[in-house]
């Protein structure tokens, strides 16, 4: 008998030997921390002088940084669609900004960046903001709050429902708010105010808030800052908007703590730096840029705390970790917050043009770095990536064979984001909720007609007539020079391809 087992256990051992040096014993450890309107030119690695980001610039060091990097969507829920799902936004209506009180966009059971990882045995995680619906119907927050990020592939979930400027004000975890006393039931209405509720219009002395309003956001009054949408009860939930990132890291770093046995997936996505900014104390006044650039000091100290973790818990070297971000940079996005009086000589987007809600290159080029020591050499790389590649590219890393069908925009850039090929896709589409699609083609950039706004908030609103715009991006990175009158014939088969595109999927 045990002669009989010999032949095979040697060549199993052969198997395993061979194997051995492409394949290390378990499969890589991925966090990927996703920021919240931090542009591409808010790092130091990128650029940025006013600000230190010194956490950030040591994975940059240590990885690879991506220069033609992009999200979907020059807004959040487009774009956190896409990253989860693979697929462009444009494909599905309801993919746009969601109130806080809309239903799961993403349909449970389809194949998702975490349920094909968690079928390749990972345990996955949610920390941080989710804006991308909960419940089948209508939310009631005091009960079960499902369908959400459990039903669409994640083994543990800590949240916010929608954004720091939207009710409801708590934190999701699971199936439940987080401290709800059940004797004061949370209610929610982005329709109506509450009764004996404060909102903004009650508040006459507008120096009694903590942070006032520019635009919109005078709705419901939640710790001094007016938000978008009205509730009432859960006081006892309510978060604290100044303890927010200190609480999402210290749920990451207890994942991962919990989680360090196996394979794991951590989707980290930060509340810094979005609207209303508002850091804890220890960072206020740390840059010259007012509660903006403290805000990215505090995304900052919160990459600083995970990557210690990984390096204690002797995980670092077959973990991968990828920063991003879900849109461009905006100064005034509804709060008077001293942004663009304070950013001095800062370029939000570096030399990109437009920022959030922008076709332009600064709503979708995203800070994008991806750090594995065990395989990934450190360098710059130029090669073209969508985040809609990470469900395809991750789920075929851990082994698992994604059905083009499902996830039909994701393609398999693995080669480019672990270093070893100078090419990603050749195009992506780009897309901005108010003004239509962009192509990205090679260094062509085509930007269909549509409605454009100009700035970084406030906005100078127009419409790009026909034929639209056409950038060469290797001499313009700027996009100042239309190109369009010049070469009416690579206009059409931009615009022809983008057609093509958008009405059928890639794959
Ligand atoms: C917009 C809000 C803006 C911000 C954004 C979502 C107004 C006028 N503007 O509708 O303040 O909340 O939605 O930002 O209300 S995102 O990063 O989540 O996409
Ligand atoms: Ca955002």
């Amino acid at each position: 008998m045990r002669r009989k087992l010999l032949p095979f256990l040697f060549f199993f051992l052969a198997a395993v030997a061979f194997a051995a040096p492409d394949r290390p014993s378990r499969p890589p450890n991925i966090v990927l921390i996703y920021g919240d309107d931090i542009g591409y030119g808010d790092f130091g690695c990128y650029g940025a002088t006013a600000v230190k980001t010194p956490n950030v610039d040591r994975l940059a060091g240590e990885g690879i940084r991506f220069t033609n990097a992009y999200c979907s969507s020059a807004t959040c829920t487009p774009s956190r669609y896409s990253l989860l799902t693979g697929e462009y936004p444009f494909r599905q209506k309801g993919t746009n900004v969601l109130p806080g009180d809309a239903a799961l966009i993403i349909e449970p059971g389809r194949a998702t960046l975490p349920s094909l990882l968690k079928h390749a045995g990972y345990k996955t995680g949610i920390v941080g903001k989710w804006h991308l619906g909960l419940g089948a119907d209508k939310v009631d927050w005091n009960g079960e709050i499902k369908p959400g990020p459990l039903e669409v592939g994640f083994d543990y979930s800590f949240i916010m429902a929608a954004t720091m400027d939207r009710v409801p004000c708590v934190y999701i975890e699971n199936h439940r708010v987080v401290g709800l006393d059940p004797k004061d039931p949370i209610q929610v209405s982005y329709k109506k105010p509450f009764p004996g509720e404060l909102t903004g219009p009650d508040v006459k002395d507008r120096s009694t808030l903590k942070m006032d309003r520019s635009h919109n956001h005078n709705d419901a009054i939640i710790n001094g800052i007016g938000r978008i949408g009205f509730m009432t009860g859960g006081k006892a939930a309510l978060w604290k908007d100044e303890e927010m990132a200190d609480v999402f890291t210290r749920q990451a770093l207890d994942f991962i703590g919990r989680e360090k046995d196996k394979p794991f997936f951590l989707y980290l996505a930060t509340s810094d730096i979005h609207k209303p900014h508002v850091p804890h104390p220890r960072f206020v006044g740390k840059t010259p840029m007012g509660p903006r650039g403290d805000t990215i000091v505090e995304f900052d100290a919160c990459v600083g705390a995970v990557l210690k973790k990984l390096d204690e818990l002797h995980l670092a070297e077959n973990t991968i970790v990828i920063i991003s971000s879900d849109n461009g940079p905006v100064l005034d996005d509804g709060y008077k917050d001293g942004s663009n009086e304070k950013v001095g000589d800062h370029k939000p987007a570096g030399p990109l043009r437009g920022g959030k809600y922008s076709r332009f290159e600064g709503g979708t080029r995203m800070p994008f770095l991806v750090r594995w020591p065990a395989r990934v050499k450190p360098g710059v790389s130029d090669a073209i990536v969508s985040q809609v590649d990470l469900p395809a590219s991750l789920a075929i890393l851990a082994g698992q064979k994604p059905d083009p069908k499902t996830m039909p925009d994701s393609q398999n850039v693995l080669p480019a984001l672990l270093g070893e090929s100078k090419t990603g896709r050749e195009e992506v589409v780009l897309h901005a909720q108010d003004g239509g699609l962009a192509l990205r083609s090679g260094n062509w950039k085509y930007i269909s007609p549509g409605k454009m706004r100009e700035g970084l908030g406030p906005w100078k609103f127009s419409v790009i007539p026909e034929p639209g715009l056409l950038f060469d991006l290797s001499s313009d990175p700027g996009e100042t020079k239309d190109l369009a009158a010049a070469n009416p014939e690579k206009i059409r088969e931009l615009a022809d391809k983008l057609k093509t595109i958008s009405n059928n999927p890639q794959q």
